[in-house]
């Protein structure tokens, strides 16, 4: 392990996971539906017509799989609660049962000495909603303030970080522009208010949060690493769209309390006849954390482009005249990412470079690899790939920790391989393999690689 970063004491290591990529149990104990059980139940949304109906049981076998955390020996654990657990329709009183289930877990992470940190919001909203206009409607944004003080009221004593948002990008562009998430829609305007309305309802729930006196609250943004093609003034401005479409719609109104100078250049029309930024949102939105999430997996090269669609009254709130392209010479995992780890630093000290003093402590809530793992004939997965692609991004990290970025946190994505949105199971994340036939769960070699690494910073 000598090759390996050596991380200054009370770093935290940690695994993360997600409510509906995990849990199944999808209709038990009053659950409602959410939008993702709606979308993958549409014959041809995901990969192989994959629900996450079943998934990993973790509802059932969460016991196992905190062993597996407490094995490893990670100081924390992120996970997600499904809002359609703790309100079916996603309004009115609290479904017991959903509560009861966090509450079981959360317990059972205390005794085996595992810190909780809970995402309020990873992607499952409760279709009742989406039928009532979804994020396009403020109403949502203050839905999902109540659910808050319902989660909070319950298990603020026990879990000391929080997380508002996971990635609300995929959850504004990916859902309601590009198609390739639920709800599946494809809009202009109405998914740039989607993108407004999950900032509001991010605000909205820090109050709730700091109502409840929780120590740490945070979101989590999956800011990409947008490299211009070339160096040409076209290519740039490219970049500065791709940006703004994927990391300043979100870091400067939350960052800096202000709407990024470029949205104009980047949705035209789209953006400049809305009406749905109110006055005092932005002070909302701006409210101090205690954390900024920061998921990284891969860098995206950016290149000039046409509007995809010629007719403004049709074009998609995705379509900012760029295009990507393919990054050179680098290897590609089982998603086709390009796995660049220096990337990684790159993106950290250039949030620190715009941001400066209003850049809070980092943590990094997700980061990993879908590799083509397989079985061999001893029983175990030997996945070398993703070893590596831990290694070289965890060194990444600390370089850009030692350039001066404050990093307090590392989760790796995913503990265990689960159902990844529209790809389905055949993209496998996990540190730990799913046999999805019997539930049984086989750590992989970069399992019990990260443990030595938590072992050797324990002394
Ligand atoms: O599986 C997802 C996760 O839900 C959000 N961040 C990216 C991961 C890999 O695609």
């Amino acid at each position: 392990m000598s090759d390996l970063p050596v991380f200054p004491e009370g770093f935290v290591f940690g695994a993360a996971t997600a409510s509906y990529q995990i849990e199944g149990a999808a209709n038990e104990d009053g659950r409602g539906p959410s939008i993702w059980d709606v979308y993958s139940h549409t014959p041809g949304r995901t990969d192989g017509g994959d629900t996450g109906d079943v998934a990993c049981d973790h509802y059932h076998r969460y016991p196992e799989d905190v062993a597996l955390l407490r094995d490893l020996g990670v100081e924390s654990y992120r996970f997600s609660i499904a809002w359609p657990r703790i309100q079916p329709t996603g309004q009115g009183p609290a479904n017991q049962k959903g509560l009861d289930f966090y509450s079981r877990l959360v317990d059972e992470l205390l005794e085996a000495g595992i810190e909780p940190a809970a995402t309020l919001y990873h992607w499952d909203l409760p279709q009742a909603l989406e039928d009532k206009g979804g994020w396009r409607v403020r109403e949502t944004a203050e839905r999902f303030a109540e659910y808050t003080a319902i989660v909070a009221g319950h298990l603020a004593d026990r879990v000391p970080r929080w997380i508002t948002l996971n990635e609300p990008w995929c959850s504004a562009f990916l859902g309601y522009s590009v198609g390739r998430h639920a709800p599946g829609a494809q809009e202009g305007t109405p998914a740039l208010a989607a993108a407004h309305h999950l900032l509001v309802g991010h605000g909205l729930a820090v109050k709730e949060l700091r109502a409840a006196g929780v120590r740490e609250v945070g979101i989590t943004l999956n800011p990409d690493f947008n490299v211009p093609a070339t160096d040409s003034d076209a290519d740039r401005g490219a970049a500065l769209r791709a940006d703004t479409q994927h990391n300043l719609v979100w870091t400067d109104p939350i960052l800096a309390g202000r709407y990024p100078a470029s949205d104009e250049d980047t949705w035209g029309e789209l953006i400049t006849r809305q009406d749905f930024r109110l006055d005092g949102d932005l002070d909302l939105i701006a409210q101090p954390l205690d954390f900024l999430g920061v998921n990284y997996y891969r860098p995206t090269l950016v290149a000039d482009a046409p509007h995809r669609e010629p007719d403004a009254s049709l074009r998609t709130a995705s379509d900012n005249r760029y295009v990507e392209r393919s990054w050179p010479d680098v290897r590609r995992n089982s998603m086709n990412w390009p796995v660049v780890p220096e990337t990684f630093t790159q993106l950290l000290t250039g949030l620190k470079e715009r941001y400066g003093d209003a850049l809070p402590p980092i943590h990094i809530t997700e980061n990993g690899t879908a590799e083509y793992d397989e079985v061999s004939a001893d029983g175990a997965v030997h996945d070398a790939d993703r070893v590596t692609y831990l290694q070289e991004h965890l060194t990444a990290l600390r370089t850009a920790m030692d350039a001066g970025v404050d990093v307090r946190g590392y989760y790796v994505w995913s503990l265990l391989d689960n159902f990844e949105w529209a790809l389905g199971y055949a993209k496998r994340f996990g540190i730990v393999r799913v046999d999805y036939d019997t539930q049984e769960r086989t750590p992989k070699d970069s399992y019990h690689w990260y443990r030595k690494l938590i072992e050797a910073h324990k002394g």
